[in-house]
């Protein structure tokens, strides 16, 4: 949590702590990590000048979700690309933006891991200035050899991933990332360029008092989501329980951001119309439910841990159920009834 003390850490002295502290960690993984916090700061400054610039609007290109693709969404995807080819630490990359595998540039030295990433979620509210997030996730390639990942290194369950995180462009700018010990946060000062340690060792309350969906599909969930939110949002005496405020951002990574820090739940349950939820598991789901499975939350699809979902396309969708333990065991009484 918000963390007081006079000393200073960057990401990069915390990334070299924790390597300390690991055995068998190598340097690559803490050069990668390095290597995407340049991207951030990157994408951060184009970001924070976005309403002084001609950067607002859609390019009139549609990714493969068939969104219309935003012109920072774009410049995001180019900056990690860009950033992540040349480090030696991958050897191929997947992006929500593009349909297949992103390969490392033959004239790069490959490396043992693969990255996944979204890198501007919440596009549809660059506009209105709304924060939006980058979402990354981090595996060890599975294939033998060193040669291009393949799409199996990519479909892996998300218990698999050996880092991911989020950096959230908001109010402030904050990076949240978990390497399998613990969540830390660090908020970005642009006066000297780093990101400082702010948050350390997060934990996801045990309960809380908010739940957040876009009620606007409620017509088209199932009935015992249906259930969930009207109980959610009533008093229920006989469980002492009062009724919970709705925070809905429609910007994943700030709702969950949230999420984690004032506990509750972020649902966005399947319904008619997405019968397989709407938000992408490999590079949306998993590091996020990885992030609160690590501060002591839980992430389910409905019926399992999204962490154990066998993924078998680099596009695929997933309901999704994090937050507080409790609340998604609240969630998940009523789905079993
Ligand atoms: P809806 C943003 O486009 C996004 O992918 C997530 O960031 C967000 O949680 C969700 O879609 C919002 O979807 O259908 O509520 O607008």
């Amino acid at each position: 949590m918000p963390l007081v003390s006079n000393k200073v850490t960057t990401i990069e002295r915390h990334i070299i702590e924790q390597q300390e502290r690991s055995n068998g960690a190598t340097g690559d993984f803490s050069a990668l990590l390095r290597d995407l916090t340049l991207a951030f700061k990157i994408i951060n400054r184009e970001v924070g000048q976005a309403g002084l610039v001609d950067a607002l609007g859609a390019t009139g290109n549609v990714n493969i979700q068939g969104e219309i693709v935003q012109k920072l969404d774009a410049f995001a995807n180019t900056v990690i690309y860009r950033a992540m080819d040349h480090g030696g630490h991958l050897c191929g990359m997947a992006s929500e933006e593009d349909e297949g595998i992103l390969e490392i540039p033959p004239h790069y030295k490959r490396g043992k891991y693969v990255l996944l990433f979204d890198p501007l979620d919440g596009s549809s509210n660059i506009d209105v200035n709304v924060s939006i997030g980058t979402i990354f996730s981090i595996l060890r390639r599975v294939t033998p050899g060193d040669g291009p990942g393949t799409l199996q290194d990519f479909l892996q369950p998300g218990f698999k991933q050996v880092a991911a995180g989020y950096t959230i462009y908001g109010p402030s700018t904050m990076l949240v990332y978990t390497a399998g010990r613990g969540v830390y946060g660090f908020t970005y000062d642009p006066s000297v360029g780093e990101f400082i340690l702010s948050h350390d060792e997060i934990r996801i309350p045990e309960h809380g008092t908010i739940y957040s969906v876009n009620e606007g599909n409620y017509h088209k969930w199932d009935e015992r989501v249906q259930r969930y939110i009207d109980w959610a949002k009533s008093d229920d005496p006989a469980h002492n329980k009062k009724a919970y405020s709705l925070r809905y951002i429609g910007s994943m990574v700030a709702d969950i951001h949230r999420t984690l820090l004032y506990g509750g739940v972020f649902l966005y349950p399947a319904d008619i119309k997405s019968y397989k939820g709407k938000l992408r598991l490999l590079y949306e789901a998993n590091p996020m439910s990885f992030v609160v499975e690590q501060a002591g939350g839980r992430a389910r699809d409905g019926g399992q841990r999204v962490l154990e979902i066998i993924p078998e396309q680099l596009h695929q969708r997933t309901p999704l159920i994090v937050g507080s333990p409790k609340n998604v065991e609240e969630v998940e009484r009523f789905l079993t009834l």
